[in-house]
């Protein structure tokens, strides 16, 4: 897996359009306002921009409804917008990848229109009809699903919908039953069907022809349903999710994909939904062909579901230890074959300096500790929009200040079913968890919306009031600040190959509060990639080697390092506190101290 690509080396930023910049005042981003941060996002220094749907839709779940894939949301603007996005991007020499969101479609895009309008129409197949069935041959009470008066039937299965509530919604004009991972309004796509292949494979060389240079694909490995399509198994503790997840066609799938319209130069990232995603399944995801599928990289969930419980009611306890053994696991699992994207964030995950930081006291030193993490792992970096200014959550008080369906439909049907009492009953786990915490607007000035949008237009989202100190005008002029880290981080990880490709080698698994390793690489074996590139490979040893010491407590820890570093002649490459040192020495940490050594 050590072969030199441009998306190995890049660091990617996630652009959530609504949310990052509106220029034309109707309180929703747009895609000249991306452009007006081109340059805002040359001088953070990243290389690549992954794009949230921009697509026509009609934002049932925010543009991941998708009722036309080639033309752009009228509410982002035009093509000719996003063509221009595309060329300031590239003419600073970013990178910019799609999001690719073919599992299903909206229930308004012309495709679903036609499958829906009769049990024999042109495109029925390309979605999953299916009849429904007596209630009394199934363990399904009528009651809990929504039929028309005088139709008496269950659904095909009892699989429940992602957001809560059935995965099948009644189609009164066939009286068929329809499948929905998702949201009733985002029917799955039948990717059994070829001509269903042929029409996703056609629209993906189109963007590619367009000049893109990659794709996001949303949650991938839900696309080959299990034959059948049959009921959970209780009894075996299966859940929807363990029945819908890298199906039986998966590879068949993905292989045609690659085969047909990727190539490896293009930055392939693969969302993987799952409990847990077998590392040596993502393996196979992500080796070239034709022994793998050929994407550049997967999103696992492992690390986003500590905290998680069963429900968006309910959370759980993480542990330090914990966290590591996921990213351990991980880093070794694809040490030989396959890559890792790190992310913390994204617009589906509260923010983490919240989550997994301390957002009071130490947001700052905490953001940096997070930051320091992902850029000195093994793998390609992702940032969420804000993450570089150390953005939290937000304060929400009341349900009606969100707009997410995947927080308001599960919350209103377990109110209405009695499962919970109310919302004040659930407030703090559902204010953890929402996504709608990564969706209040970009934080650019201290203005009243934050420089967000226009000062007489209404955001879609409120602005956190927390904009007055955590903003990106104070932040740059700020040399202490997350921002200024940020960027100190993306340059030094182009200037040391060892940071990209180095070996990972966790040093205290089990520690409370520390997390401390090497990165190696050795510049003069058959692994090294090549130095075409003319980066800075010019040590006086074979080896490249950097440690990381990372204090994630807001109290002083003891560091004492392992015999073989001891003592070794060292200097901090970058720490987010005034450090200076002559070796590796035992120390004691300040609070969500970061530091980075040079051993070489
Ligand atoms: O998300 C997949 C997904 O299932 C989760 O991230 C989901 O939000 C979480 O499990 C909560 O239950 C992708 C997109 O990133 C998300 O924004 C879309 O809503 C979803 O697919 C459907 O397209």
């Amino acid at each position: 897996g050590g072969a030199r690509r441009w998306w190995r080396e890049a660091v990617v930023y996630q652009v959530y359009p609504r949310s990052f910049n509106d220029t034309d005042g109707d309180g929703v981003g747009d895609i000249r306002g991306i452009v007006e941060k081109a340059d805002y996002l040359a001088d953070l220094g990243i290389d690549c921009v992954w794009l949230n749907p921009v697509y026509e839709s009609p934002n049932v779940d925010n543009g991941y409804d998708i009722s036309d894939y080639r033309a752009i949301m009228a509410e982002f603007g035009t093509m000719a917008d996003w063509e221009e996005l595309r060329d300031a991007l590239h003419d600073r020499g970013i990178r910019l990848i799609m999001d690719l969101v073919v599992n299903h479609t909206s229930d308004e895009h012309a495709w679903f229109v036609n499958s829906r309008s009769a049990t024999d129409a042109d495109k029925r197949d390309y979605y999953w009809w299916r009849e429904g069935r007596d209630p009394e041959e199934t363990d399904l009470d009528p009651d809990d699903y929504d039929t028309p008066p005088g139709v008496d039937e269950v659904p095909p299965n009892d699989w429940e919908s992602f957001f809560g509530g059935p995965a099948w919604a009644y189609d009164e004009g066939t009286g068929e039953w329809y499948l929905h991972l998702f949201d009733e309004r985002q029917p799955d796509l039948n990717w059994w069907n070829a001509a269903v292949r042929e029409e996703v494979f056609d629209m993906m060389q189109w963007w590619l022809d367009k000049g893109i240079d990659g794709f996001r694909m949303d949650v991938i490995n839900l696309i080959s349903k299990p034959d059948g399509l049959p009921d959970t198994d209780p009894e075996h503790d299966i859940r929807t999710i363990d029945r819908v997840t890298n199906g039986p066609r998966i590879h068949d799938y993905l292989g045609e994909m690659r085969d047909r319209v990727l190539d490896e130069d293009l930055l392939t990232v693969g969302e993987m939904v799952a409990d847990e995603l077998p590392v040596e399944l993502a393996k196979r995801y992500t080796t070239p062909g034709p022994d793998g599928d050929g994407l550049s990289m997967v999103f696992h969930f492992e690390h986003m579901l500590l905290d998680r419980g069963d429900h968006i009611w309910e959370t759980a306890e993480w542990t330090l230890p914990d966290l590591k053994a996921v990213f351990d696991r991980w880093q070794a699992g694809l040490a030989e074959e396959g890559w890792n994207s790190l992310y913390f964030n994204n617009h589906d995950q509260p923010r983490q300096v919240s989550r997994f930081g301390d957002d009071g006291a130490y947001r700052r030193e905490s953001a940096m500790v997070l930051a320091t993490l992902l850029h000195t792992l093994r793998g390609t970096p992702y940032i969420y929009q804000g993450e570089e200014l150390g953005m939290t959550n937000y304060p929400f008080e009341s349900l009606d200040e969100f707009r997410d369906v995947d927080t308001l439909n599960p919350v209103r049907r377990a109110i209405d079913g009695g499962v919970i009492s109310d919302f004040d009953s659930v407030k703090d786990a559902v204010c953890t968890n929402s996504r709608d915490n990564a969706r209040t607007p970009m934080q650019w000035d201290d203005s009243e919306y934050a420089g967000f949008t226009a000062p007489d237009a209404e955001p879609w989202m409120p602005v956190n009031p927390n904009k007055d100190e955590i903003n990106v005008a104070d932040a740059r002029a700020d040399p202490e600040s997350v921002w200024h880290y940020y960027r100190d981080l993306i340059s030094l990880r182009k200037e040391r190959d060892v940071i990209v490709y180095g070996d990972y080698e966790p040093l205290t698994p089990d520690h409370e509060s520390l997390w401390v390793y090497t990165r190696t690489l050795d510049t003069e074996s058959g692994d090294d990639p090549d130095t075409a590139t003319g980066r800075d490979t010019n040590r006086d040893t074979n080896q490249d080697t950097i440690l990381v010491v990372l204090n994630f407590d807001s109290s002083e820890t003891r560091f004492e390092p392992p015999d073989e570093l001891d003592g070794r002649p060292a200097d901090v490459l970058l720490s987010n506190y005034d450090t200076t040192v002559e070796a590796v020495e035992s120390e004691t940490l300040r609070p969500w101290e970061a530091r980075i050594y040079d051993l070489s």
